[in-house]
């Protein structure tokens, strides 16, 4: 009779979830064991930066994948990166090793104690099998739940039972199909489509789901198709429309008066893909402009529910789109110019300007790169002199956790080899990933990391500005030299203070994973 950890590989093995990231304990060499050639286990030295790549890596293959974390320990230090994959809705399956059964309720050293609520509520499901017999099934739920829900999901097993051997009902499970399909009724589209219709002056405003869902090309076609200003939806984790397309008008703010503000003139506004709305920086107003109507498209319910204005329609926003696109005529103008230019980037004294850097990525990467980027005050510096045009081409930390970007990247480049990948860090945010740099260099994975030194949290300094609390102590980082960092996991890094020497350095070529330190002035992100 097979044993439970057979029916697992083989049930992981059918759905394509060979590759793990983790970092493993005693409790989970017991799954780890006669592991089939077919996977690969990708060593993360530190449990965040684990699931920071596995976050990376399934928002790059667009399928759930497998994270293999030690007991309560293990998840805990997952637990801050955890968040991000919460707000950028990434299929991660968490599994982490228990103790053996008997030694549970005493608590033995490695015991999870009461192991299904220590990962809520970031995990959108979590278990624990009820019997050996159960672990296939409990598997398999924790796999469709979080493709299904679009939420990472948390599996604690004693790990005795791995080697339980289990009845032909325990791999019945391997043949199930789980599917979803969220298309609206036709009274629902039809309503919707008069609404477009009707409306004077419409906006689109696109989240990140947009992209996650394939998306972005559609999306540039139903905003020609009727000659709609397309926003990014605020604090986006992931670019769903051409930040130099004519009919870009940005990212929104992150202020409830400072959206109304933005948005002010249309009487719909139609949110496809998106909470309504992330909100970030607290400018109490009118949630919309007077006299507009918000209209919600979103197959996450719980966005749908806890949204405080507006309509929803729970639905797949791509079945909606092309309901748009098939019933509306089409309001094109005749637009010669697609894209506006770049501006001239701005410089300063004594280090560069972030925007010389970020016109050198754009003047010297392939149009097609995936950027991950955390840097967090430098935004509005990158919107001015990029231009992404190519779904996938931006990804930021989801819930603001800092710590994604570096692992991210590594992910990101091992589930997509077809793309280049930049990483673009604040040397703030590099140190909360850093072991992420083994990982690359031990694997070889081809990825640039671009490091921003200005010295400081700068995103904190702004902040104290607008909180009225300047000069508050714990926001300055001098003295870090990630070019020797790096050499240090075995990363090849240069550092660099010159335009001339970025764009050289920029336009060489790796096989491998590389480091550029570039020091820059601190700017504000607004
Ligand atoms: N810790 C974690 C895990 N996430 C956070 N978001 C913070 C702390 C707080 N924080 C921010 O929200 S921005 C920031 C911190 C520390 C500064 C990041 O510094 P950086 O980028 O060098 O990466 P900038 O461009 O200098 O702001
Ligand atoms: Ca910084």
């Amino acid at each position: 009779m097979p044993t439970a950890r057979r029916i697992a590989h083989e049930f992981l093995e059918r759905r394509g979830l060979t590759t793990i990231f983790g970092n493993p304990g005693s409790n989970e060499l017991p799954f780890l064991a006669e592991l089939p050639d077919s996977f690969r286990y990708v060593l993360g030295l530190h449990e965040g930066v684990v699931v920071g790549m596995a976050d990376g890596y399934a928002q790059a293959t667009g399928k759930p994948v497998l994270v293999n974390l030690h007991a309560a320990a293990g998840s805990g230090n997952a637990m801050g990166a955890l968040t991000n994959a919460v707000y950028s809705r990434s299929p991660l399956v968490l599994t982490a090793g228990q103790q053996v059964r008997p030694a549970i309720g005493m608590e033995a050293m490695l015991a999870n104690v009461d192991a299904t609520q220590l990962m809520r509520p970031l995990a959108g499901w979590s278990g624990e099998p009820s019997c050996a017999a159960d672990v296939p099934r409990s598997l398999a739920q924790a796999v469709f739940e979080a493709e299904l829900r679009r939420c990472p999901t948390y599996l604690s097993v004693p790990y005795d039972d791995w080697s339980a051997e289990l009845d032909a009902n325990a791999a019945v499970t391997l043949d199930r199909e789980v599917r979803r399909g969220l298309t609206p009724s036709e009274d629902q589209l039809t309503d919707l489509v008069e609404q477009v219709k009707a409306a004077r002056n419409p906006a689109l405003v696109l989240g990140g789901d947009i992209d996650t869902a394939g998306l972005f090309d559609r999306a540039v076609a139903l905003a020609e198709h009727l000659e709609l200003p397309a926003w990014v939806a605020p604090s986006p984790f992931r670019l769903p429309f051409p930040n130099r397309h004519r009919l870009f008008r940005g990212v929104l703010p992150a202020g409830i008066a400072s959206i109304s503000t933005a948005l002010a003139g249309h009487d719909l506004i139609l949110v496809l893909g998106a909470p309504v709305f992330r909100y970030h920086q607290y400018v109490p107003g009118p949630y919309l402009p007077e006299g507009s109507k918000l209209v919600q498209v979103t197959d996450d319910a719980g966005a749908a529910a806890r949204a405080p204005m507006g309509e929803a329609l729970v639905a797949d926003p791509g079945v909606v789109l092309e309901a748009l696109l098939a019933r509306i005529e089409s309001r094109t103008a005749d637009a010669e110019e697609h894209f506006v230019p770049n501006p001239e980037p701005a410089t300063a004294e004594g280090a560069l300007h972030p925007e010389q850097v970020f016109a050198a990525l754009r003047d010297t990467q392939a149009a097609d790169t995936s950027y991950v980027v955390e840097s967090t005050s430098t935004n509005s510096a990158w919107w001015r002199q990029m231009d992404l045009r190519h779904e996938s081409s931006y990804f930021f930390p989801a819930s603001g956790g800092l710590g994604f970007g570096l692992p991210a990247a590594v992910g990101m480049a091992m589930g997509r080899p077809d793309r280049p990948v930049v990483g673009v860090i604040g040397d703030g945010s590099a140190n909360y990933g850093i072991t992420a740099l083994w990982t690359a260099a031990h694997y070889r994975v081809p990825v640039t990391f671009v490091i921003l030194r200005n010295g400081t949290y700068g995103a904190l300094r702004w902040f104290g500005t607008l909180l009225g609390t300047e000069n508050v102590p714990g926001t300055e980082i001098p003295g870090l030299d990630f070019s020797r960092i790096a050499e240090g996991y075995g990363v090849p890094a240069t550092s660099v203070t010159e335009l001339d020497d970025l764009h050289a350095q920029l336009k060489s070529t790796s096989d491998g994973p590389r480091l550029i330190q570039v020091d820059t002035q601190p700017t504000t992100p607004e």
